[in-house]
């Protein structure tokens, strides 16, 4: 039968099958530094003395910012444990996880587990790259398949090429218009057809980095001559591969794009697919402009945004910061003169890394317009709440900054003519290649590493207290929020979870650890955004056993699962039938946990029953039952 390229890759990986699940072998996997330590924390708690993937690495690119010791603290943790148990660690400075991995590690065909959600950026370059929480990741690092849900897989036929000014971040616009922040759930989105050869690299990993915010399993493109390209130019020819489906494959779904019909486009505060056409926003003010992240900050992206500021200046009420995405490309610019007249309109250069994309800097002023390249636009996530943040492409965002307000590129004339070179600028040295032997590798760890929190097998009968009722779409950052003030604790889940849902409710953690064993209710795609696993963590930590949801975003569901917390479906009625402040209990919660019978839920006040369910496969239930993954994988151990 004719096949994806996802079947393909899947077929080449499986070893083991259920009805409902892959278990997958994992090639490569990555880290980042704010889910990093957890991890490594977690993969020292399983107990192995060096990992078992082909290649895997661990970047320093979130909490460069360092204010006091504890960033500081936590790279040298990362470096001395990377060196120790065979990671390779790409210091920080180097760029941002998912673009230096692109350039100088990914292998199509391969796959990769990344404990970010953006991790599928990697399927620009013709691999199976999915985001999980930092212990997935570990128990990938320790040799362990990691398991999917039996994807979907969404052919998406690109046809025909884009107009000048339009770009691949206005291709990802327009998928997310019309499939949504939550369409994209238990869905692979395969990019296929003749308008793939026109896209670069780069610019297909801008479209499938940004299918994170489609709450995609993931997005992959095929490797083709562009692709072989791209490797050639990185030194890296050896690595490449044709992979392509096969003729006549049949997708699950299909969707057509016409590129040379797509504008530029813009995703309106607070969502990613809440998008418009540039022109309904022209005239607008634009206060702030950002331009990187590990959508945006390609050599041509940048290479771009320096030809149109060549010989202009930045508008005097606009700020533009522009974040390369990694050394190679700030190298690059540098060599080539771009650089120059990047500094010269009076732009700011940030360091190669997140930065303001997790609110590490640069948070605009109270009621700011910012436009950014970035992916994500949640409320608060710049680090101020009042701020309306766009998400766009680097075309439009340069335009707002030579003007100051909303444009269409289109008229800021031609578009320029840019060149990237066939050969990149190769210069390896701040990637630290582990010890061949690390057993006499000491590993510091500073005063805010801490354990890793514990919870008990769960256990059969609660009565919890609903601490919440939320919406829909609730993210990640709302859960735990990131920023220049919280992301220095993410080694220490004491001190982080007083902020779990801070944004929303002040006293939340004051409240859940008074009332011992609480819930949340929420509506629908609950969890959507990162891949932060301190968003399951830290409110296991504060007591919450249960969330009781209309749906799930796929990374942040397996997250409670890790950590001991029982994801409940309900439906529409017993949500509006549940509020704040009453008590639920749960029985028989380990037969339902064997399939036995249904869960058992009951309001305590008027004893009516609830209708819920905890829809599971026969691993999740495993781990609930032992208390998350942590001690599943102990009790496998054990025997
Ligand atoms: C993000 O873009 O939200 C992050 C910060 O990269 C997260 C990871 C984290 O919270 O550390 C992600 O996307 O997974
Ligand atoms: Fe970093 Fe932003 Fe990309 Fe997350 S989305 S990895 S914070 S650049």
């Amino acid at each position: 039968m004719a096949k994806t390229l996802t079947r393909k890759i899947i077929d080449e990986h499986i070893v083991q099958e259920t009805p409902t699940e892959y278990g997958l072998k994992i090639d490569q996997t990555l880290t980042q530094d704010a889910t990093g330590t957890m991890a490594y924390l977690e993969f020292e708690a399983i107990g192995l003395n060096r990992v078992q993937t082909e290649l895997s690495v661990s970047y320093v690119d979130h909490n460069t910012l360092q204010s006091g010791f504890e960033n500081a603290d936590d790279h040298r943790f990362l470096q001395d444990i990377a060196k120790k148990f065979g990671i390779y660690y790409s210091r920080p400075g180097n760029g941002i996880c998912h673009q230096v991995h692109l350039e100088r590690f990914g292998v199509p065909g391969k796959t990769l587990l990344g404990s970010d959600s953006h991790t599928p950026t990697g399927g620009g370059i013709g691999m199976l790259a999915i985001g999980a929480g930092g212990l997935d990741v570990a128990a990938a690092m320790a040799g362990m398949p990691f398991n999917i849900p039996k994807p979907k897989v969404v052919g998406v036929f690109l046809k025909s090429q884009l107009n000048p000014w339009v770009s691949a971040k206005d291709i990802i616009l327009e998928v997310l218009r019309r499939v949504t922040v939550k369409g994209g759930v238990g869905r692979i989105f395969e990019y296929t057809g003749d308008g793939v050869k026109t896209l670069s690299v780069p610019e297909r990993a801008t479209i499938t980095n940004m299918g994170a915010e489609l709450g995609a399993t993931t997005s992959i493109f095929p490797s083709d001559e562009v692709t072989k390209a791209f490797l050639v130019a990185q030194g890296r020819q050896g690595d490449w591969k044709y992979l392509r489906p096969d003729e006549g494959a049949l997708y699950d779904e299909i969707i057509e794009i016409d590129l040379s019909r797509l504008d530029p486009m813009a995703a309106c505060p607070h969502s990613p697919d809440n998008i418009v056409p540039i022109k309904d926003l022209a005239g607008k003010s634009v206060d702030q402009v950002l331009i990187g992240s590990c959508t945006n900050s390609s050599l041509k992206d940048l290479m771009m945004v320096a030809s149109v500021l060549k010989n202009r200046k930045v508008h005097p009420d606009t700020s533009l910061g522009i974040a390369p995405g990694s050394k190679q490309v700030l190298a690059m610019l540098a060599e080539n003169g771009a650089l120059t007249d990047i500094i010269s309109s009076g732009a700011r250069i940030l360091e190669n890394a997140c930065g303001p994309c997790i609110g590490m800097g640069q948070s605009p002023r109270t009621g700011a317009v910012s436009v950014r390249t970035f992916n994500r636009n949640f409320e608060g996530r710049s680090g101020t709440k009042s701020a309306q943040v766009y998400l766009t492409s680097p075309e439009v965002a340069v335009a707002c900054a030579l003007t100051g307000r909303f444009i269409d590129p289109r008229e800021l004339g031609d578009y320029p003519d840019i060149i990237v070179p066939d050969t990149f600028l190769i210069d390896d040295s701040m990637i630290l290649a582990p010890a061949e032997e690390g057993s006499s590798v000491e590993v510091m760890r500073g005063p805010n590493i801490k354990p890793l929190p514990k919870r008990a097998p769960m256990e059969d009968t609660l009565e919890l207290e609903v601490l919440l009722k939320l919406a829909d779409n609730i993210t990640t950052d709302d859960i735990m929020p990131a920023g220049s003030k919280i992301l220095p604790l993410r080694s220490n889940i004491e001190a982080i979870s007083e902020y779990v849902f801070s944004g929303i409710d002040e006293g939340f953690s004051a409240h859940a650890k008074k009332a011992g064993a609480g819930c949340i209710i929420a509506r629908e795609n609950y969890g959507q955004g990162s891949s932060r696993e301190h968003a399951a963590l830290a409110p296991m930590y504060l007591g919450i056993k249960a969330v009781f949801a209309r749906s799930f975003a796929r990374i942040h569901r397996s997250n409670l699962i890790n950590f001991g917390i029982l994801p409940v479906v309900i439906d529409e009625e017993t949500y509006n039938t549940m509020e704040k402040g009453a008590r639920i209990g749960l029985k028989n919660i380990l037969s339902a946990l064997s399939g036995k019978a249904g869960l058992d839920a009951y309001d305590v006040t008027t004893d009516k029953k609830i209708s819920c369910a905890v829809p599971l496969s026969p691993r999740e239930q495993d781990i609930l039952k032992e208390g998350g993954l942590l001690n599943f994988i102990k009790s496998k151990v054990r025997g």
